[in-house]
């Protein structure tokens, strides 16, 4: 009854207009599919992500080779496996892959499949997604870290930092959450307007207001949480994603002006906006390669939540490589970092038993898939990434959790921040 019959794949669209790959599992009388994310500061250590580059008629960025290898070999392996075996599935597909990046298959048509795996087999015991993900009852929602503006590599207003985002450490509940990031952003939002600027939006659906300096998108974001009725560092925290593998230039980095400095400069950069701004996260503040620099910023600040990213690619490898630096005291989650289910759940284990916050996070070229939203309350990660309250990729993952919110009813209690 649970034996695949096949698996078919078929090129969809993401959140940026790109192409992506949408796998589909087919048991006896049912199916699930899943979409693959794509990310656009990528870390160079990420699984690799499978473009038929010769493709001219896509410009290089259709997945059409991918589609042909589910449908082929990926499909025939498949074929009987059992699809409550999560990890025999994706170690099947790490095996037949058989490289460290995933560079044969890709990561994109591997988790497309896993994922599709997982949410057939919830399917089947007809359980929510994110009840599969842990045999304990003790459900926690996470806090949404919502970016509303966008800088860096996802809008073009020439932003240095690339994700502005805000907290609401106070709520009590994910729907409370939600109401004090939609108040905040509907203050930001006249604010932009009266300074006569665009409040279009970028990527990930935050605005992308044409303002060039970082300090000037802080100080918008600290006057619409005040003019919102809410404390700046209190109810509401700022958290920031510099994606500083794009600032970086021969061991110095441009991350607080255009001009490039060293990373004792950026460090004291980095700790007056801390105070000025009461800054409580700050995600990828150097670039993946720079141990040393993260390891001083750790001993330079406290009580500040630092997440490696592209540091960590959600690779375990990496992330024991970090904790031994004491590179930082948080981890990024992003699935087509690694490729598979079960690879992410071994570094989300791994992260929370040696103490690391585990923060959920979508890709900048998305989709309608909210496998993310389950996945955190699955793990009782303590918040997720997912954008702003604006494009219907972003605002799905929201929706996702106000469901299972509703459906985990009493029981249903938020993470904890600190
Ligand atoms: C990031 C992500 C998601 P991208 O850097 O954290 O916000 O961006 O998917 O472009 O890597
Ligand atoms: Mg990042």
């Amino acid at each position: 009854m649970s034996k695949i019959l096949k698996v078919k794949a078929r090129q969809v669209f993401d959140s940026r207009g790109n192409p992506t790959i949408e796998a589909e599992i087919y048991i006896k009388n049912n199916s699930a599919s899943a979409i693959c994310p794509s990310g656009a500061s990528t870390g160079t250590f990420e699984a690799f992500e499978k473009r038929d580059n010769k493709n001219k008629r896509y410009l290089g960025k259709s997945v059409l080779s991918a589609v042909y290898l589910v449908n082929t070999i990926i499909s025939n392996k498949l074929k009987g496996q059992n699809i409550h075996n999560q990890a025999r599935i994706d170690a099947l597909l790490i095996n037949l892959d058989g490289t460290r990046q995933k560079t044969n298959l890709g990561a994109n048509t591997i988790l497309a499949i896993s994922m599709a795996v997982k949410k057939l087999s919830a399917k089947v015991k007809k359980l929510p997604l994110y009840k599969t993900f842990s045999q304990k009852n003790n459900f926690q929602l996470p806090y949404p870290l919502m970016n509303i503006i966008n800088g860096g590599a996802h809008a073009n207003n020439g932003l240095r930092i690339q994700e502005f985002m805000i907290r609401p450490d106070r709520a009590k509940s994910f729907s409370e959450a939600m109401r004090i990031c939609f108040l905040v952003i509907n203050s930001l939002r006249m604010l932009i307007k009266s300074k006569g600027l665009s409040t279009s939006v970028g990527d990930e659906g935050g605005f992308a207001p044409m303002i060039s300096n970082n300090n000037q998108a802080l100080d918008l974001i600290v006057s619409a949480i005040r003019k919102s009725g809410f404390i700046n560092g209190k109810d509401v925290s700022i958290c920031l994603d510099v994606a500083a593998n794009e600032l970086f230039k021969k061991n110095k980095y441009s991350i607080h002006s255009k001009k490039y400095i060293s990373v004792d400069k950026s460090i004291k950069e980095y700790q007056k906006i801390i105070k000025k701004y009461k800054i409580k996260s700050i995600e990828d503040p150097f670039a993946e390669n720079d141990w040393f620099a993260w390891g001083k910023l750790m001993k330079a600040v406290k009580k500040v939540q630092i997440v490696g990213d592209d540091l960590y690619v959600t690779n375990l490898e990496r992330l024991k490589k970090g904790f031994l630096n004491i590179s930082s005291n948080s981890i990024l989650i992003k699935l087509n970092q690694i490729g598979t289910v079960s690879e992410t759940l071994d570094v989300i284990k791994f992260a929370q038993t040696i103490g690391y916050k585990t923060i959920i996070s979508h890709r900048s070229g998305d989709s309608e898939d909210t496998f993310i939203a389950d996945l955190a309350v699955g793990t009782n990660s303590n918040q997720i990434k997912t954008g702003s309250l604006a494009r219907s990729e972003r605002v799905a993952k929201y929706n996702q959790l106000i469901r299972i919110e509703e459906e985990l009813g009493k029981k249903a209690k938020m993470n904890k921040i600190n």
